[in-house]
């Protein structure tokens, strides 16, 4: 078993992080904390910024930041995903698009730390906005996202499904992968910078 320590303010990320961690045999502990988002440009800079806050060098520390990507808006609300909608909500977005392409992409860039160490894990999943909010599953966008392949939003899916398909689930499955291999490798034979 592989302990980690999970360290955000957002309890519905840790309900599907465990998830998916869990088959890999790695446990999750979270630390409920909100760390302070720098002004920064991309995803990957906000978690370097994430992990740089947390000091804990005996033990595995993981962090992760997501945002939602629509084109037609240039990226936006992007990097600013939390703020936006904590300031404005959806009626803006959903106006901004009444007369744009609604396609949007959901990505999230996790960063895993151990001492001096750092690797960063990125998963995505494209879909559009929806025309109306709808479902009570999940949290944030996701009463907004249609993903990919499917005709109704995150929120109305199972959290079981979200889990298959979400850009957190798939970066998540490439942290197991890789604390799972660590885990077996003989310490002396491990390299740096594996990710
Ligand atoms: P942290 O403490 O981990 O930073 P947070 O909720 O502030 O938690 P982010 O900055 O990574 O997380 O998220 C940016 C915004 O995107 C925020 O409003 C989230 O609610 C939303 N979001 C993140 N993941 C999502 C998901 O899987 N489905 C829908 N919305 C999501």
């Amino acid at each position: 078993m592989v302990d980690v320590l999970f360290v955000t303010s957002n309890p519905g990320k840790v309900r599907e992080v465990r998830s998916v961690l869990a088959p890999y045999g790695v446990s999750v502990r979270w630390l409920r904390r909100t760390l302070t988002e720098p002004q920064a440009t991309t995803l990957a800079e906000v978690a370097g910024h994430k992990l740089e806050a947390v000091r804990r060098p005996a033990r595995y520390v993981l962090v992760e930041d997501s945002g939602l990507f629509v084109p037609s808006l240039k990226g936006f609300p992007g990097v600013y995903s939390a703020h936006f909608l904590k300031i404005w909500g959806f009626p803006p977005l959903l106006e901004l698009l009444r007369r744009r392409d609604r396609r949007a992409v959901f990505r999230t860039v996790a960063g895993l730390a151990r001492g001096k160490e750092r690797w960063t894990f990125s998963g995505e999943v494209r879909g559009t906005i929806a025309w109306a909010p709808a479902g009570s599953h999940g949290f944030g966008y996701d009463p907004i996202f249609v993903p990919e392949g499917f005709t109704r939003t995150m929120a109305e899916l199972s959290p079981e499904v979200k889990d298959s398909i979400s850009h957190r689930a798939r970066a998540m499955h490439k942290v197991g992968r890789f604390l799972a291999t660590r885990s077996r490798a003989p310490k002396r034979k491990r390299k740096k910078g594996f990710a």
